[in-house]
Protein backbone atom coordinates (compact mmCIF):
# COMPACT_ATOMS: atom_id res chain seq x y z
CA UNK A 1 0.00 0.00 0.00
CA UNK A 2 3.06 2.17 -0.01
CA UNK A 3 2.35 3.60 3.97
CA UNK A 4 3.19 2.13 7.13
CA UNK A 5 -0.09 1.53 8.76
CA UNK A 6 1.47 3.42 12.46
CA UNK A 7 1.86 6.72 10.11
CA UNK A 8 -1.90 6.96 9.40
CA UNK A 9 -2.54 7.22 13.12
CA UNK A 10 -2.39 10.83 13.53
CA UNK A 11 -4.06 12.18 11.15
CA UNK A 12 -6.95 13.38 12.32
CA UNK A 13 -9.31 13.42 9.21
CA UNK A 14 -12.30 15.40 8.50
CA UNK A 15 -16.38 14.03 8.15
CA UNK A 16 -14.56 10.28 7.93
CA UNK A 17 -15.23 7.23 10.56
CA UNK A 18 -11.40 7.17 11.29
CA UNK A 19 -10.80 4.03 13.41
CA UNK A 20 -12.75 2.37 10.16
CA UNK A 21 -10.84 4.03 7.34
CA UNK A 22 -7.63 3.40 8.75
CA UNK A 23 -8.31 -0.17 8.96
CA UNK A 24 -8.52 -0.80 4.96
CA UNK A 25 -7.76 3.34 3.68
CA UNK A 26 -8.60 4.59 0.14
CA UNK A 27 -5.52 6.37 -0.61
CA UNK A 28 -5.29 8.58 -3.81
CA UNK A 29 -1.63 9.03 -4.52
CA UNK A 30 -2.20 10.92 -8.53
CA UNK A 31 -4.73 12.91 -10.33
CA UNK A 32 -4.71 13.77 -13.59
CA UNK A 33 -8.04 14.82 -15.74
CA UNK A 34 -10.96 13.11 -14.65
CA UNK A 35 -9.33 10.15 -12.88
CA UNK A 36 -7.69 9.18 -9.52
CA UNK A 37 -4.74 6.88 -9.39
CA UNK A 38 -5.33 4.91 -6.57
CA UNK A 39 -2.10 3.64 -3.89
CA UNK A 40 -2.56 0.04 -5.11
CA UNK A 41 -2.17 1.17 -8.91
CA UNK A 42 -5.71 1.37 -10.38
CA UNK A 43 -6.78 4.49 -12.63
CA UNK A 44 -10.26 5.44 -10.82
CA UNK A 45 -13.05 7.77 -12.18
CA UNK A 46 -13.57 10.60 -10.06
CA UNK A 47 -17.46 11.01 -10.47
CA UNK A 48 -17.72 13.34 -7.40
CA UNK A 49 -14.83 15.74 -9.32
CA UNK A 50 -13.12 16.20 -6.30
CA UNK A 51 -15.61 17.40 -3.34
CA UNK A 52 -17.50 19.59 -5.86
CA UNK A 53 -14.43 21.04 -6.77
CA UNK A 54 -12.70 20.45 -9.43
CA UNK A 55 -15.23 21.09 -12.65
CA UNK A 56 -12.47 21.07 -15.36
CA UNK A 57 -10.78 18.06 -14.25
CA UNK A 58 -7.72 17.58 -12.12
CA UNK A 59 -4.01 19.12 -12.88
CA UNK A 60 -5.43 21.05 -15.58
CA UNK A 61 -1.82 22.31 -17.10
CA UNK A 62 -2.72 25.76 -17.08
CA UNK A 63 -3.28 26.50 -13.53
CA UNK A 64 -0.75 24.15 -12.39
CA UNK A 65 1.44 26.20 -14.53
CA UNK A 66 0.46 29.06 -12.97
CA UNK A 67 0.15 28.08 -9.42
CA UNK A 68 4.22 26.85 -10.34
CA UNK A 69 4.60 30.21 -11.60
CA UNK A 70 3.85 32.45 -9.05
CA UNK A 71 4.94 30.40 -6.02
CA UNK A 72 8.27 31.37 -7.28
CA UNK A 73 7.46 34.87 -7.72
CA UNK A 74 5.60 35.93 -4.89
CA UNK A 75 5.20 33.22 -2.66
CA UNK A 76 2.94 35.99 -0.41
CA UNK A 77 2.09 39.61 0.47
CA UNK A 78 1.22 41.11 3.24
CA UNK A 79 -2.63 40.93 2.97
CA UNK A 80 -3.81 43.62 5.72
CA UNK A 81 -2.39 47.33 4.27
CA UNK A 82 -0.17 45.83 1.38
CA UNK A 83 -1.45 44.37 -1.53
CA UNK A 84 -0.10 42.61 -4.72
CA UNK A 85 -1.63 42.78 -8.33
CA UNK A 86 -3.53 39.68 -8.80
CA UNK A 87 -6.12 40.03 -6.01
CA UNK A 88 -6.90 42.98 -7.29
CA UNK A 89 -7.60 41.34 -10.99
CA UNK A 90 -9.30 38.70 -9.56
CA UNK A 91 -11.78 40.73 -7.52
CA UNK A 92 -12.44 42.64 -11.10
CA UNK A 93 -12.79 40.08 -13.05
CA UNK A 94 -15.59 38.35 -11.14
CA UNK A 95 -17.41 41.14 -10.69
CA UNK A 96 -17.71 40.58 -14.61
CA UNK A 97 -18.67 37.16 -14.28
CA UNK A 98 -21.33 38.38 -11.53
CA UNK A 99 -24.79 39.55 -11.78
CA UNK A 100 -24.92 43.20 -12.56
CA UNK A 101 -24.28 45.04 -9.34
CA UNK A 102 -21.69 43.24 -8.09
CA UNK A 103 -18.95 44.69 -8.40
CA UNK A 104 -17.17 44.59 -4.88
CA UNK A 105 -15.50 40.76 -3.33
CA UNK A 106 -13.76 40.35 -0.10
CA UNK A 107 -11.38 36.61 -0.18
CA UNK A 108 -11.54 34.38 1.88
CA UNK A 109 -9.29 30.45 2.27
CA UNK A 110 -12.58 28.35 2.18
CA UNK A 111 -16.67 27.98 1.85
CA UNK A 112 -16.96 28.12 5.77
CA UNK A 113 -14.85 31.15 5.92
CA UNK A 114 -17.13 32.79 3.38
CA UNK A 115 -19.89 32.21 4.82
CA UNK A 116 -19.28 33.57 8.28
CA UNK A 117 -17.49 36.53 6.27
CA UNK A 118 -20.78 36.94 4.55
CA UNK A 119 -22.67 36.75 8.29
CA UNK A 120 -20.41 39.52 9.61
CA UNK A 121 -21.22 41.54 6.43
CA UNK A 122 -24.56 41.33 7.01
CA UNK A 123 -24.65 42.47 10.80
CA UNK A 124 -22.32 45.67 9.87
CA UNK A 125 -24.22 46.70 7.40
CA UNK A 126 -27.23 47.40 8.64
CA UNK A 127 -25.46 48.69 11.79
CA UNK A 128 -23.95 51.09 9.41
CA UNK A 129 -26.92 51.89 8.26
CA UNK A 130 -28.19 52.60 11.58
CA UNK A 131 -30.71 49.37 11.75
CA UNK A 132 -28.31 47.59 14.30
CA UNK A 133 -31.45 46.18 15.89
CA UNK A 134 -31.32 43.42 12.78
CA UNK A 135 -29.48 40.90 14.38
CA UNK A 136 -31.49 37.61 13.54
CA UNK A 137 -30.31 35.47 10.86
CA UNK A 138 -32.30 33.01 9.21
CA UNK A 139 -31.02 29.69 7.38
CA UNK A 140 -33.03 26.71 6.58
CA UNK A 141 -33.18 23.13 7.65
CA UNK A 142 -31.06 20.79 5.63
CA UNK A 143 -29.38 24.25 4.66
CA UNK A 144 -24.86 23.48 4.90
CA UNK A 145 -23.12 26.29 4.97
CA UNK A 146 -19.52 24.78 6.39
CA UNK A 147 -18.45 24.22 9.51
CA UNK A 148 -17.43 27.31 11.47
CA UNK A 149 -19.78 29.02 14.25
CA UNK A 150 -21.82 31.21 12.03
CA UNK A 151 -22.35 28.78 9.14
CA UNK A 152 -23.03 25.85 11.62
CA UNK A 153 -25.48 27.71 13.21
CA UNK A 154 -27.73 28.69 9.90
CA UNK A 155 -26.88 25.39 8.89
CA UNK A 156 -29.57 22.66 8.88
CA UNK A 157 -28.03 19.34 9.28
CA UNK A 158 -28.76 17.98 12.77
CA UNK A 159 -25.82 16.09 12.78
CA UNK A 160 -23.15 18.49 12.02
CA UNK A 161 -24.84 20.65 15.18
CA UNK A 162 -25.77 18.24 17.75
CA UNK A 163 -22.32 18.18 19.53
CA UNK A 164 -21.86 21.77 19.64
CA UNK A 165 -24.53 22.97 22.37
CA UNK A 166 -27.64 23.97 21.16
CA UNK A 167 -27.53 27.67 21.86
CA UNK A 168 -24.69 28.10 18.96
CA UNK A 169 -25.22 31.91 18.26
CA UNK A 170 -27.92 33.45 19.56
CA UNK A 171 -30.18 34.93 17.33
CA UNK A 172 -30.92 32.09 14.49
CA UNK A 173 -33.91 30.56 13.08
CA UNK A 174 -34.43 28.26 10.13
CA UNK A 175 -37.31 27.95 7.67
CA UNK A 176 -38.46 24.36 6.49
CA UNK A 177 -36.34 22.22 4.02
CA UNK A 178 -38.33 21.59 0.84
CA UNK A 179 -37.71 17.60 0.74
CA UNK A 180 -41.19 16.07 0.06
CA UNK A 181 -41.12 12.57 -1.09
CA UNK A 182 -44.29 12.31 -1.44
CA UNK A 183 -44.94 15.17 -3.81
CA UNK A 184 -41.62 15.65 -5.00
CA UNK A 185 -39.70 12.09 -5.67
CA UNK A 186 -38.12 11.75 -8.87
CA UNK A 187 -38.67 15.10 -10.43
CA UNK A 188 -36.22 16.00 -13.01
CA UNK A 189 -35.34 19.42 -12.58
CA UNK A 190 -37.05 21.94 -10.07
CA UNK A 191 -40.00 20.31 -8.72
CA UNK A 192 -43.71 21.38 -9.12
CA UNK A 193 -44.78 21.20 -5.47
CA UNK A 194 -43.06 23.60 -3.04
CA UNK A 195 -42.99 27.01 -3.85
CA UNK A 196 -45.74 27.86 -0.73
CA UNK A 197 -42.63 26.57 1.68
CA UNK A 198 -40.99 29.80 0.84
CA UNK A 199 -44.00 31.72 2.52
CA UNK A 200 -42.73 30.10 5.72
CA UNK A 201 -40.56 33.64 5.96
CA UNK A 202 -43.54 35.40 6.63
CA UNK A 203 -44.15 33.38 9.51
CA UNK A 204 -40.76 34.12 11.03
CA UNK A 205 -41.37 37.86 10.29
CA UNK A 206 -44.17 38.07 12.16
CA UNK A 207 -42.51 35.86 14.96
CA UNK A 208 -39.29 37.99 15.20
CA UNK A 209 -40.51 41.21 13.55
CA UNK A 210 -38.80 41.76 9.72
CA UNK A 211 -37.40 44.69 11.51
CA UNK A 212 -35.16 42.43 13.52
CA UNK A 213 -34.15 40.34 10.56
CA UNK A 214 -30.57 40.95 9.18
CA UNK A 215 -30.37 38.08 6.38
CA UNK A 216 -31.91 35.01 5.14
CA UNK A 217 -29.27 32.31 3.77
CA UNK A 218 -29.76 29.45 1.74
CA UNK A 219 -27.86 27.61 -1.12
CA UNK A 220 -30.13 28.23 -4.14
CA UNK A 221 -30.19 24.26 -4.94
CA UNK A 222 -29.37 22.69 -1.66
CA UNK A 223 -25.85 20.23 -1.70
CA UNK A 224 -24.53 18.87 0.72
CA UNK A 225 -27.64 17.82 2.16
CA UNK A 226 -28.34 15.22 -1.14
CA UNK A 227 -29.14 17.93 -3.69
CA UNK A 228 -32.17 19.53 -3.10
CA UNK A 229 -33.51 21.92 -6.49
CA UNK A 230 -35.40 24.73 -5.31
CA UNK A 231 -38.87 24.52 -6.14
CA UNK A 232 -40.45 26.33 -9.18
CA UNK A 233 -40.90 30.09 -7.74
CA UNK A 234 -39.38 29.40 -4.23
CA UNK A 235 -36.74 31.08 -5.05
CA UNK A 236 -38.32 33.88 -6.22
CA UNK A 237 -41.03 34.14 -3.48
CA UNK A 238 -38.13 34.30 -0.66
CA UNK A 239 -36.56 37.36 -2.75
CA UNK A 240 -40.03 38.86 -2.64
CA UNK A 241 -40.54 38.19 1.02
CA UNK A 242 -36.85 40.03 1.81
CA UNK A 243 -37.35 43.44 -0.41
CA UNK A 244 -41.00 43.55 1.88
CA UNK A 245 -38.67 43.30 4.65
CA UNK A 246 -35.51 45.00 4.44
CA UNK A 247 -34.17 41.39 4.98
CA UNK A 248 -30.89 40.95 2.69
CA UNK A 249 -30.85 37.65 0.70
CA UNK A 250 -27.78 35.28 0.65
CA UNK A 251 -27.19 33.17 -1.54
CA UNK A 252 -24.51 30.58 -0.53
CA UNK A 253 -22.84 29.30 -4.07
CA UNK A 254 -19.77 27.07 -2.87
CA UNK A 255 -21.35 24.69 -5.14
CA UNK A 256 -23.52 26.01 -7.38
CA UNK A 257 -21.26 28.83 -8.39
CA UNK A 258 -18.91 28.48 -11.54
CA UNK A 259 -20.83 26.27 -13.91
CA UNK A 260 -22.03 23.32 -11.99
CA UNK A 261 -25.45 24.65 -12.99
CA UNK A 262 -24.63 25.92 -16.40
CA UNK A 263 -24.01 29.88 -15.62
CA UNK A 264 -21.65 31.45 -13.64
CA UNK A 265 -23.67 31.40 -11.02
CA UNK A 266 -27.32 29.75 -9.93
CA UNK A 267 -28.41 33.56 -9.20
CA UNK A 268 -28.20 34.21 -13.06
CA UNK A 269 -29.68 30.43 -13.97
CA UNK A 270 -32.46 31.16 -11.62
CA UNK A 271 -33.13 34.59 -12.28
CA UNK A 272 -33.16 35.64 -9.06
CA UNK A 273 -30.36 38.15 -7.52
CA UNK A 274 -29.48 37.88 -3.97
CA UNK A 275 -27.72 40.80 -1.96
CA UNK A 276 -24.60 38.78 -1.30
CA UNK A 277 -23.06 35.74 -3.07
CA UNK A 278 -20.69 33.44 -1.09
CA UNK A 279 -18.31 31.09 -3.00
CA UNK A 280 -14.76 29.03 -2.84
CA UNK A 281 -14.62 25.81 -4.42
CA UNK A 282 -14.75 26.14 -8.39
CA UNK A 283 -12.52 29.57 -7.94
CA UNK A 284 -9.76 27.60 -8.09
CA UNK A 285 -10.80 24.38 -9.71
CA UNK A 286 -9.60 22.95 -5.86
CA UNK A 287 -5.99 23.43 -6.55
CA UNK A 288 -5.53 25.87 -3.73
CA UNK A 289 -7.78 26.66 -1.10
CA UNK A 290 -9.59 29.79 -2.10
CA UNK A 291 -13.18 31.37 -1.41
CA UNK A 292 -14.97 34.64 -2.46
CA UNK A 293 -17.81 36.38 -0.71
CA UNK A 294 -19.21 39.08 -3.73
CA UNK A 295 -21.63 41.62 -2.38
CA UNK A 296 -24.00 44.27 -4.11
CA UNK A 297 -22.79 47.78 -4.18
CA UNK A 298 -25.70 49.24 -2.13
CA UNK A 299 -24.08 46.80 0.55
CA UNK A 300 -20.21 48.05 0.12
CA UNK A 301 -21.72 51.37 -0.38
CA UNK A 302 -23.41 51.36 3.35
CA UNK A 303 -19.50 51.04 4.75
CA UNK A 304 -18.09 53.27 2.87
CA UNK A 305 -19.15 56.54 5.16
CA UNK A 306 -17.26 57.41 7.79
CA UNK A 307 -13.97 59.59 7.32
CA UNK A 308 -11.88 57.92 4.76
CA UNK A 309 -8.90 57.33 6.79
CA UNK A 310 -10.46 54.83 8.84
CA UNK A 311 -10.79 50.63 8.13
CA UNK A 312 -14.06 49.80 7.26
CA UNK A 313 -14.63 46.78 8.15
CA UNK A 314 -12.66 45.46 11.10
CA UNK A 315 -12.43 41.46 9.51
CA UNK A 316 -10.09 39.99 6.91
CA UNK A 317 -7.76 36.67 6.72
CA UNK A 318 -4.26 36.18 6.97
CA UNK A 319 -4.37 34.71 3.60
CA UNK A 320 -7.30 36.69 1.94
CA UNK A 321 -6.32 37.30 -1.77
CA UNK A 322 -2.93 34.98 -1.22
CA UNK A 323 -1.10 35.74 -4.18
CA UNK A 324 -0.70 31.71 -5.07
CA UNK A 325 -4.49 31.42 -4.73
CA UNK A 326 -4.89 34.55 -6.91
CA UNK A 327 -2.82 32.87 -9.52
CA UNK A 328 -4.94 29.64 -9.51
CA UNK A 329 -8.13 31.50 -9.93
CA UNK A 330 -6.92 33.67 -12.63
CA UNK A 331 -5.75 30.92 -14.45
CA UNK A 332 -8.97 28.89 -13.51
CA UNK A 333 -11.25 31.61 -14.84
CA UNK A 334 -9.34 32.15 -17.91
CA UNK A 335 -10.01 28.00 -18.92
CA UNK A 336 -13.77 28.80 -17.61
CA UNK A 337 -13.31 31.10 -20.74
CA UNK A 338 -11.34 29.59 -22.72
CA UNK A 339 -13.02 26.36 -22.93
CA UNK A 340 -16.88 26.96 -22.73
CA UNK A 341 -16.84 25.24 -19.75
CA UNK A 342 -20.02 26.88 -18.60
CA UNK A 343 -22.00 26.15 -21.94
CA UNK A 344 -20.29 23.03 -21.77
CA UNK A 345 -22.04 22.26 -18.89
CA UNK A 346 -25.35 23.00 -19.77
CA UNK A 347 -25.11 20.99 -22.85
CA UNK A 348 -24.39 17.77 -20.65
CA UNK A 349 -27.79 17.87 -18.48
CA UNK A 350 -29.72 16.30 -20.51
CA UNK A 351 -27.70 13.55 -20.88
CA UNK A 352 -26.82 13.62 -16.86
CA UNK A 353 -30.35 13.53 -16.32
CA UNK A 354 -31.03 10.50 -18.63
CA UNK A 355 -28.74 8.28 -16.90
CA UNK A 356 -29.01 8.98 -13.44
CA UNK A 357 -33.05 8.70 -13.74
CA UNK A 358 -31.84 5.14 -15.39
CA UNK A 359 -32.24 4.27 -11.49
CA UNK A 360 -35.64 5.31 -11.23
CA UNK A 361 -37.18 1.88 -11.24
CA UNK A 362 -34.66 0.31 -9.17
CA UNK A 363 -36.22 -1.35 -6.13
CA UNK A 364 -33.58 0.14 -3.67
CA UNK A 365 -34.05 3.61 -4.94
CA UNK A 366 -36.60 5.86 -3.71
CA UNK A 367 -35.79 8.94 -5.23
CA UNK A 368 -33.47 10.53 -7.98
CA UNK A 369 -33.22 14.59 -8.17
CA UNK A 370 -31.50 16.63 -10.41
CA UNK A 371 -30.31 20.12 -11.61
CA UNK A 372 -27.37 21.55 -13.67
CA UNK A 373 -24.34 18.99 -12.96
CA UNK A 374 -25.43 18.20 -9.46
CA UNK A 375 -26.97 14.92 -8.84
CA UNK A 376 -28.40 12.45 -5.94
CA UNK A 377 -29.95 8.99 -6.05
CA UNK A 378 -31.45 8.20 -2.43
CA UNK A 379 -31.62 5.16 -1.79
CA UNK A 380 -33.86 3.50 1.16
CA UNK A 381 -32.04 2.82 4.70
CA UNK A 382 -31.51 -0.46 5.49
CA UNK A 383 -33.92 -1.73 8.27
CA UNK A 384 -32.23 -0.72 11.98
CA UNK A 385 -28.95 -0.03 9.73
CA UNK A 386 -29.22 3.55 8.21
CA UNK A 387 -26.22 5.29 6.32
CA UNK A 388 -24.71 1.51 5.82
CA UNK A 389 -25.80 0.84 2.44
CA UNK A 390 -24.63 4.19 1.07
CA UNK A 391 -21.41 3.84 2.83
CA UNK A 392 -20.79 0.42 1.57
CA UNK A 393 -21.94 1.80 -2.14
CA UNK A 394 -18.90 3.86 -1.52
CA UNK A 395 -16.35 1.60 -0.79
CA UNK A 396 -17.55 -1.28 -3.10
CA UNK A 397 -17.68 1.26 -5.98
CA UNK A 398 -14.47 2.09 -4.93
CA UNK A 399 -12.68 -1.11 -4.89
CA UNK A 400 -14.62 -3.22 -7.01
CA UNK A 401 -15.58 -0.78 -9.55
CA UNK A 402 -12.62 2.08 -9.90
CA UNK A 403 -15.28 4.05 -9.64
CA UNK A 404 -14.66 7.47 -6.96
CA UNK A 405 -18.49 8.20 -5.50
CA UNK A 406 -19.97 10.59 -2.40
CA UNK A 407 -22.43 9.30 -0.28
CA UNK A 408 -24.16 10.93 2.70
CA UNK A 409 -25.42 8.24 4.29
CA UNK A 410 -27.89 7.15 2.03
CA UNK A 411 -27.95 9.45 -0.73
CA UNK A 412 -25.30 9.02 -3.51
CA UNK A 413 -24.09 12.65 -5.05
CA UNK A 414 -23.02 12.79 -7.89
CA UNK A 415 -21.11 15.88 -9.11
CA UNK A 416 -19.85 15.37 -12.92
CA UNK A 417 -16.93 17.23 -14.66
CA UNK A 418 -18.00 20.12 -16.54
CA UNK A 419 -16.15 18.59 -19.40
CA UNK A 420 -17.00 15.14 -18.84
CA UNK A 421 -17.42 12.29 -21.81
CA UNK A 422 -20.92 11.71 -21.89
CA UNK A 423 -19.75 7.67 -22.19
CA UNK A 424 -18.40 7.71 -19.00
CA UNK A 425 -21.95 9.41 -16.81
CA UNK A 426 -23.48 6.52 -18.89
CA UNK A 427 -20.74 3.96 -17.53
CA UNK A 428 -21.13 5.34 -13.79
CA UNK A 429 -24.44 4.68 -13.73
CA UNK A 430 -24.13 1.56 -15.43
CA UNK A 431 -21.67 0.65 -12.46
CA UNK A 432 -24.12 1.76 -9.76
CA UNK A 433 -26.70 -0.10 -10.82
CA UNK A 434 -24.16 -2.91 -10.89
CA UNK A 435 -23.02 -2.39 -7.09
CA UNK A 436 -26.54 -1.37 -5.95
CA UNK A 437 -28.05 -4.68 -7.41
CA UNK A 438 -24.84 -6.74 -5.25
CA UNK A 439 -25.72 -4.98 -1.73
CA UNK A 440 -28.30 -6.31 0.66
N1 LIG B 1 -21.42 26.34 1.89
C1 LIG B 1 -21.85 25.38 1.04
C2 LIG B 1 -23.12 25.57 0.30
C3 LIG B 1 -21.06 24.22 0.86
O1 LIG B 1 -21.49 23.27 0.03
C4 LIG B 1 -19.49 25.10 2.46
C5 LIG B 1 -20.28 26.23 2.60
C6 LIG B 1 -18.22 25.01 3.26
O2 LIG B 1 -17.11 25.07 2.44
P1 LIG B 1 -15.67 24.53 2.98
O3 LIG B 1 -14.74 24.97 1.89
O4 LIG B 1 -15.40 25.23 4.27
O5 LIG B 1 -15.80 23.05 3.12
C7 LIG B 1 -19.86 24.07 1.57
C8 LIG B 1 -18.99 22.86 1.43
C9 LIG B 1 -20.49 17.04 0.11
C10 LIG B 1 -19.57 18.12 0.59
O6 LIG B 1 -20.15 15.88 0.13
C11 LIG B 1 -19.99 19.42 0.53
C12 LIG B 1 -19.15 20.42 1.00
C13 LIG B 1 -17.90 20.12 1.49
C14 LIG B 1 -17.48 18.80 1.55
C15 LIG B 1 -18.32 17.78 1.10
O7 LIG B 1 -21.61 17.36 -0.32
N2 LIG B 1 -19.64 21.71 0.93
N1 LIG C 1 -4.93 32.87 16.07
C1 LIG C 1 -3.84 33.65 16.26
C2 LIG C 1 -3.08 33.53 17.57
C3 LIG C 1 -3.43 34.56 15.26
O1 LIG C 1 -2.37 35.34 15.46
C4 LIG C 1 -4.19 34.61 14.04
C5 LIG C 1 -3.80 35.51 12.96
O2 LIG C 1 -2.90 36.34 13.05
C6 LIG C 1 -5.30 33.80 13.89
C7 LIG C 1 -5.65 32.93 14.92
C8 LIG C 1 -6.13 33.86 12.64
O3 LIG C 1 -5.48 33.24 11.58
P1 LIG C 1 -5.93 33.49 10.08
O4 LIG C 1 -5.72 34.96 9.81
O5 LIG C 1 -5.03 32.62 9.25
O6 LIG C 1 -7.38 33.11 9.97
Amino acid sequence: MGIDSAVLESYWMPFTANRDFKKHPRMIVGARDHYYQTADGRQAYDAFSGLWTSGLGHCHPKIVEAVQQQVATLDFAMSFQAGHEKAFRLADELSELAPEGFTRCFFTNSGSESVDTALKIVLACHRARGEGQRTCLIGRERGYHGVNFGGMSVGGMSPNRKAFGSSLLPAVDHLPHTHNLEHNAFSKGQPQWGAHLADELERLVALHDGSNIAAVIVEPVAGSTGVLPPPLGYLQRLREICDQHGILLIFDEVITAFGRVGAPFAAQRFGVIPDIITTAKGLTNGVIPMGAVLVRDEVYDSFMQGPGQMIELFHGYTYSGHPVAAAAALATLEVYREEDAFAQARELERHFEQVIHSLDDHPKVIDVRNFGLMGAVEIAPRPGAAGMRGMEMHKKCFWDEDLVIRNGMDVLQFSPFLNSRPEDLTMTFEKIKKVMDRID
